[in-house]
């Protein structure tokens, strides 16, 4: 829509208003809420396109910042960015994240209440990137703490270390987060960052003994083969090439254009010592990483009555020295499976196949622990020093999310379901706090609340994790029936239990149409995202996580300090059985939930702009998808529902003044009177408008642009005479 700047009655000088409208239509609006049409699909995804075309990826939704992966480096995250955010007011420059930052820190400062930024967007939209952005800005920007200066290295320095760890090249992201991360980041009553701590997520250990075409394992692998001094090597017993080793090859994509393993490996090793790791720490740390690479290679023959026997010396003798446990015990724990029937102990052999399986559950045992204890190690790095200080009781702490967007592929198994589950989850939290702090704001100024018609979601988290009735349940209550429940008895006791729920699908309980479309191995959930059918071949199996009790054994025998922490020997003589993975992920979100509803929240929405991973590609199905299932609609729509705008009334009177001449050059007054004789001269209409106890209210957009003209025309037109004037002084 178009104003003409007569229309508004500047001061008489008409200039022509193309330059400004131009501007709009070329770079789009800063914020979702000024779309006139905020309703539309079609509106909201041509503003991003036209932003992004202009390498503008930061957009807001009122508080919240949508950002598209630029996929190149454009420059705005320097130290002159930094200064420019600080301190500013949110809409008086250009979206940001350092403007997310700053806001969140100063609101930490000013209210100390602590605060929450969430980051989330599916796989490669650039959610770890803004992470690592912030960490970056606040350990820059704040001031140092008076002792312990080293915790600013330490926060960031932890971050390439778990990378090294937790992070892999997948089909869609070169360094993909295999893990979901939340890191408290704790300041001082001075605002300076004196300690850190992190909560890790569900790794995909999986990936340690199978990685899918094009993809790889962790990096540390590569990094510590490509990178390892010579020496090094040699003790761990390993070869340069990656082809070497069989968990390394599945994939088939050892090297990867964008990623440089040995300059990497160096980083890594410099990061070590910044979190205090000591010499002896390390060499035990590789020798876990170098004996996971020894277990793939353990290879079985069948003796004549088909039981499995290892037949590769060599990489036994190395995984005896590197874990330190006995040869004769690991040989025969990764050969036999041991039971304990009426107190007795008996040794059953297993087949190849059981060997196989026991090897691999080992490997990403093994791994996956490593990877819990190292989380551990970094804790106890960025602890505070001064925990029994008294400054120590002022702290205020940030939380950073950064966790798995949701997922949906051809193949969608276990993983997928907690990862969508944890997403329905945010969704929720989401909904519920921006629901939550609209209504507040509204309460607080004063203006009536009109409530807002949203999808609650509350429906799919009850179907997943309700008490005996949710599928995390059912899943349990089969893993408990071992030798009777398989994958399928699972899904016939869901279909008996959940027939009726109207997310909820499987081949049997389709129509005639859908049917074709679901296996009978399968069961589809409605999302708030959209649908997802999921196989359930293996989620028994995944839930259980089991791991046979003379490896567990052996393992609490290793004389490798990090593998003694890892394996503890009260698991052996502990009774009950172990939480099943789905319940301990469903413990860890609440606990996760509590964590961030107790704190201010600030949300980061990424978007992948397309799947080539190229600069300058705007894939709209892509993206109408992520729009959808980010709930951004849902967002907008909560935020626009009574006013599109809303301005404390110092900033509006000092931005706009200069319109009204009873206002310019200043108004003696309280700002909100000031406020109200300019928008009285301005011809806003009751129905326009409201005044809160600090804010101005304004409904529609175009009653904001049509001042946001004004101002364009009066600054051109003092250009103007200015340039007249020099003129005539020449
Ligand atoms: V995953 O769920 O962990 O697989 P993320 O974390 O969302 O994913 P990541 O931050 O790793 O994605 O970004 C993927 C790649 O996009 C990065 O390696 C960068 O090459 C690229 N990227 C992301 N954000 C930016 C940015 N703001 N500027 C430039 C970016 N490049
Ligand atoms: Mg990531």
């Amino acid at each position: 829509m178009r104003y003409r700047a007569s229309a508004l009655g500047s001061d008489g000088v008409r200039v022509t208003m193309e330059s400004a409208l131009t501007a709009r239509d070329r770079v789009g609006v800063q914020d979702f809420v000024l779309l006139e049409n905020f309703t539309s699909e079609a509106a909201f995804i041509e503003n991003l396109r036209r932003r992004f075309r202009e390498n503008l990826i930061y957009t807001y939704i009122g508080p919240v910042l949508v950002s598209v992966n630029p996929y190149r480096d454009l420059q705005i995250y320097t130290r002159q960015h930094m200064e420019r955010y600080r301190g500013i007011s949110f809409y008086e420059v250009p979206p940001h994240l350092f403007a997310v930052a700053d806001t969140v820190y100063r609101a930490l400062r000013t209210e100390r209440r602590d605060q929450a930024v969430m980051i989330s967007g599916e796989s490669g939209a650039g959610k770890t990137e803004a992470t690592k952005r912030l960490l970056q800005f606040y350990a820059e920007t704040c001031p140092a703490p008076e002792r312990g200066g080293a915790v600013r290295d330490r926060l960031l320095q932890s971050n390439p270390v778990l990378e090294a760890f937790g992070n892999a090249k997948t089909l869609r992201n070169d360094n993909s987060s295999r893990f979901g991360k939340y890191m408290d980041v704790q300041f001082d009553f001075k605002g300076a960052p004196v300690g850190g701590h992190i909560l890790s997520y569900l790794l995909e250990k999986s990936r340690v003994v199978h990685q899918n075409h094009g993809e790889r394992n962790f990096h540390i692998f590569y990094q510590l083969l490509e990178g390892g001094e010579e020496e090094t090597l040699r003790r761990l017993g390993l070869e340069r090439n990656p082809q070497s080793y069989l968990y390394l090859v599945k994939g088939q994509c050892a090297k990867v254009s964008s990623i440089n393993d040995k300059s990497d490996w160096k980083v890594v090793r410099k990061a070590l010592m910044v979190i205090d790791f000591t010499e002896d720490e390390v060499e035990d740390l590789l020798s876990i990483v170098a004996s996971v690479l020894h277990l793939g290679n353990i290879h079985f023959a069948a003796d004549e009555e088909s039981n499995a026997q290892v037949t590769t010396e060599n990489q036994l003798k190395y995984l005896t020295r590197l874990l330190g446990v006995d040869g004769s015990t690991l040989r025969e724990a990764l050969t036999h499976r041991k039971i304990i029937a009426k107190g007795e102990e008996l040794l059953s052999p297993l087949n190849l196949e059981q060997a196989a399986y026991a090897r691999d559950a080992l490997a990403k045992a093994v791994y996956s622990r490593t990877f819990t204890w190292l989380v551990g190690k970094i804790n106890r790095s960025l602890a505070s020093k001064d925990a029994e200080s008294p400054s120590w009781r002022s702290t205020t702490v940030l939380g950073l999310l950064d966790i798995y967007g949701f997922e949906v592929f051809q193949h969608n198994s276990f993983e997928q379901f907690c990862i969508n589950y944890c997403n329905e989850k945010l969704q929720q939290l989401f909904i519920e706090l921006t629901l939550k702090s609209e209504q507040e704001e509204y309460e607080a100024e004063g203006i009536a609340w009109e409530p807002v018609q949203y999808f609650n979601n509350k429906i799919i988290c009850d179907l997943v994790e309700e008490k005996f009735k949710g599928i995390i349940s059912i899943l349990d209550e089969e893993c408990l029936r071992p030798g009777e429940a398989t994958d399928l008895t699972f899904l016939e006791k869901l279909e008996d239990t959940v027939k009726h729920h109207p997310h909820f699908l499987t081949h049997k309980l389709a129509d005639q149409r859908t049917r074709k479309s679901l296996g009978r191995g399968e069961f589809r959930l409605l999302h708030y995202a959209g649908e997802v059918t999921y196989s359930v071949t293996g989620f028994l199996d995944k839930n259980n996580d089991l791991l046979f009790r003379n490896l567990k054994e052996t393992m609490c025998s290793s004389e490798n300090p990090i593998m003694n922490q890892c394996f503890d020997r009260s698991e052996l003589s502990d009774k009950k059985r172990p939480e099943t993975v789905a319940t301990q992920f469903k413990m860890s979100l609440l606990q996760l939930v509590e964590i961030l509803q107790s704190k201010e929240p600030a949300y980061i929405r990424c978007i992948k702009p397309n799947d080539a991973k190229q600069p300058g590609r705007f894939d709209e199905v892509l993206i109408r998808h992520q729009v959808k299932y980010l709930g951004l609609m849902e967002n907008l729509r909560v935020r626009r529902a009574g006013f599109a705008y809303r301005r404390k009334y110092e900033a509006f009177l000092q931005r706009y003044k200069s319109l009204c001449p009873d206002t310019w050059p200043t108004w003696a007054g309280r700002p909100q009177d000031g406020v109200a004789v300019l928008v009285r001269h301005l011809g806003y209409k009751p129905e326009e408008y409201k005044m809160g106890r600090t804010k101005i209210f304004i409904r529609f957009p175009k009653t904001l642009f049509a001042t946001e003209d004004a101002l364009e025309v009066r600054r051109q037109s003092l250009a103007t005479k200015i340039q007249a004037s020099w003129k005539g002084f020449h």
